[in-house]
């Protein structure tokens, strides 16, 4: 399916202007970036296989790419895969830093390639689980191989919170979400949590 209509642009879209990053301005339409709706359970895409990016993809990515970081910034989180926001491609953007500092990743058809032995527990949030938490056991070190918007491949060795955001955003990219890591029971309290969530703020 075509990215163009893979995204559903919503009636109600606000636009926000583009982040200050000269690396990245300088790559991206100097036009203000288009903030794209994020999907939630149940919805079927964040339970898809994603398919591999090709070179006949990467034209739509570069369009879509400005979108991406944006509704990542603004919602705010650190990582964002494009299932999210409903394209079924393996690609993930990831920030760690803000504002002045910002330090964007473009991750196209991702691989993590090696892992550590041992093990760590970090509390993650999803911007598809909005307000929901909890601590996933993870690898605590990870090397992951990609390609950049450019066609670049890159390796990184990753430990901590960019450890973690990679994993969970490769994640993404295979219908995994973080709540598939931890127990049956407390997968369902926060599915149940989010849902009510949700019907309250619909009835506000
Ligand atoms: O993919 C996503 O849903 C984004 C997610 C990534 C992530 C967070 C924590 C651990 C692993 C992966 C988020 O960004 S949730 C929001 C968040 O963690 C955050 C938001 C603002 C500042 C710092 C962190
Ligand atoms: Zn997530």
């Amino acid at each position: 399916m075509p990215l163009q209509e893979a995204v559903s642009w919503p009636a109600w879209h606000r636009t926000i202007e583009p982040p200050h990053c000269p690396g990245y301005t300088a790559r991206m339409d100097p036009s203000p970036a288009t903030v794209l709706p994020i999907l939630m359970p149940p919805h079927p895409m964040l339970r898809a296989k994603t398919r591999k990016v090709g070179p006949e993809d990467i034209a739509q990515i570069r369009a879509l790419l400005p979108a991406m970081f944006e509704t990542m910034y603004a919602a705010p989180g650190i990582g964002l895969a494009a299932p999210q926001v409903g394209v079924a491609l393996r690609l993930a953007v990831v920030d760690l830093q803000r504002d002045d500092a910002r330090a964007p990743i473009v991750l196209i058809n991702p691989k993590i390639i090696r892992v550590s032995e041992d093990w760590t527990v970090r509390e993650e949030g999803c911007l598809s689980l909005p307000g929901q938490y909890a601590d996933v056991s993870r690898p605590a070190r990870v090397a992951v191989r990609y390609k950049d918007e450019a066609g670049t491949t890159h390796e990184i060795e990753a430990d901590g919170l960019l450890a973690a955001c990679l994993q969970h955003e490769i994640d993404h990219l295979d219908g995994v979400l973080f709540v598939d890591h931890i127990s049956a029971l407390k997968r369902n309290m926060l599915l149940r949590k989010l849902a009510k969530d949700n019907r309250q703020k619909a009835a506000e």
